[in-house]
């Protein structure tokens, strides 16, 4: 590292895809769940999701297929209150799922965690997903002090435009008082990477299911998982070292 790298001071983390692929089995089934409880004959399947991933932020995914696939709904008066109450049943159905532990982790996340706070370096989220979604992935994975680790957690509908819009990310870098050349964000989609590079942050891509294949320009590091991946990697990635990862640890850790 020269005289005049960066300091790494904290990572802030995109959940879902990064953290757990929580999109498949964890939001879609919940969308379909108050979908049916509402009475309305809409199914997400797996292909049709993966299309709607397109669009972050569920409340505005709900609006996008309207408009796409139900034009006849597009035209109700009151579209928005309609969208806001089966949201909050989604959002119902996403917590009690992942607060039974049913969403494990990706590889490497909870060790890299634990490692980074042992390191001392600051944390935080910027995520486009319900804050409480949050809380309700991390907790049974992590112990129940877990959001406390985290000092900054930007979520949901605190900026206007989502990702991947900047916004998120500018948004956790005032309130974490720190300059985007001190911080490394870690992300698993194209659309997360687009607003994490608009706010001048170094990005470690660690792509999921459904977004293996996009455009991971401008990444810092494109990795299968953080398995293996160390603080030093971090702080190398951040000086703009090439993405060369340890392999004498395995994977899972
Ligand atoms: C996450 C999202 C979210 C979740 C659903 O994107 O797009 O919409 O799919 O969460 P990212 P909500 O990982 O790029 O932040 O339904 O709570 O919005
Ligand atoms: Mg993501």
């Amino acid at each position: 590292m020269s005289a005049n790298s960066p300091l790494l001071q904290a990572l802030i983390f995109d959940v879902d895809g990064t953290l757990a692929d929580t999109e498949r089995d964890g939001h879609r089934p919940a969308f379909n769940a108050a979908f049916r409880e509402a009475g309305l004959d809409w199914h997400w399947n797996e292909a049709l999701y993966g299309e709607l991933l397109a669009v972050t932020g569920g409340k505005e995914r709900i609006l996008h297929f309207v408009a796409r696939h139900r034009p006849e709904f597009a035209q109700l008066p009151d579209l928005a209150e309609h969208i806001a109450a089966l949201h909050k049943a989604k959002t119902r159905h996403y917590t009690q799922l992942a607060a039974s532990g049913a969403i494990p982790l990706r590889p490497g996340v909870a060790r890299l965690l634990h490692e980074a706070r042992s390191a001392s370096l600051r944390l935080a989220v910027a995520t486009t997903t319900t804050p409480e979604n949050v809380a309700a992935l991390l907790v049974p994975a992590l112990g129940p002090d877990t959001m406390a680790w985290f000092e900054v957690i930007g979520a949901g509908d605190v900026v206007p435009a989502k990702k991947p819009a900047p916004d998120i990310y500018l948004w956790v870098l005032e309130h974490l008082g720190l300059p985007a050349a001190a911080c490394l964000a870690f992300e698993d989609s194209e659309n997360g990477l687009k607003s994490s590079l608009g706010a001048g942050l170094a990005t470690v891509v660690t792509p999921c299911d459904y977004t293996r294949g996009q455009d991971f320009s401008g990444a810092a590091a494109v990795l299968d998982s953080l398995g293996g991946v160390t603080i030093p990697n971090l702080r190398a990635w951040l000086s703009g070292a090439p993405a060369v990862v340890p392999q004498r640890f395995p994977s899972v850790l």
